[in-house]
């Protein structure tokens, strides 16, 4: 059956991948999923065709026949659900790689979006930079016990999981930000994500839609 995905028309991260329709194509891809994009500009997610099937009107969403499914988390799930080589066959080990996804988006990505929200939309505010250190070190307090956990395991539970694929998804927002720097087995880990075939095929696609929206922009 056709799967479809939403993702920006236009990347505000410039094709870094750092949208979420970047963990669900890389889920997509691992399974060997073909699947079609619909391209969507900020009003378009906004118009009610799309609030239709994401009630706060954002991207990812997916669509599968009548099944449509928004929350990037439940859609990389579903995929990991429906295929085999996302999830443990053993029920107690599938349960355990279940646990990463909610702590990859439930408590590793909440201070992390935290940081991003404090740099980019609240940097101008007189007390940004009083902020900004507290907001950093509730992340390094997550960092310093997933550094922990992980060890020199390559990934967090066994073999690579839907969680290891939205781990690695969230700590990849941190990109420049210098603050994995000092776990040098969370960056080998988001590395190892990296290097996976099926993430750079994923990486490539979202990013030949912003070389193509570049290239079709006026030039002023
Ligand atoms: N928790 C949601 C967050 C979705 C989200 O924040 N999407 C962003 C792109 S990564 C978006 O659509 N932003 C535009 C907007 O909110 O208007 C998920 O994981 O899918």
């Amino acid at each position: 059956m056709t799967v479809t995905i939403t993702a920006f028309e236009s990347s505000p991260d410039r094709g870094r991948g750092l949208a979420r329709d970047m963990p669900v194509r890389w889920a997509l891809e691992e399974v060997g999923q073909p699947y079609d994009v619909r391209l969507l500009s900020f009003a378009g997610m906004k118009a009610p065709a799309h609030l239709a099937r994401h009630p706060f009107g954002q991207i990812p969403t997916y669509e599968e026949g009548d099944l449509v499914l928004f929350e990037s988390g439940a859609i990389v799930l579903h995929i990991a659900e429906r295929h085999a080589g996302l999830l443990p066959v053993d029920a107690d080990a599938r349960a355990r790689a279940i646990a990463w996804i909610f702590a990859a988006l439930g408590s590793v990505e909440p201070p992390i979006v935290d940081r991003t929200i404090a740099v980019l939309m609240e940097g101008d505010r007189p007390w940004s930079e009083a902020r900004l250190p507290l907001v950093e070190d509730r992340i390094r307090g997550v960092l310093d016990r997933l550094s922990g956990r992980l060890g020199h395991a390559d990934w967090l539970d066994g073999a690579f999981s839907a969680g290891d694929l939205l781990m690695v998804s969230v700590l990849r927002r941190l990109g420049s930000s210098g603050l994995l720097d000092d776990y040098p087995n969370l960056a080998a880990y988001v590395a190892r994500g990296e290097a996976r075939p099926a993430f750079k095929r994923a990486f490539a696609a979202q990013l030949a839609v912003f070389t193509a929206s570049q290239q079709s922009a006026p030039n002023i």
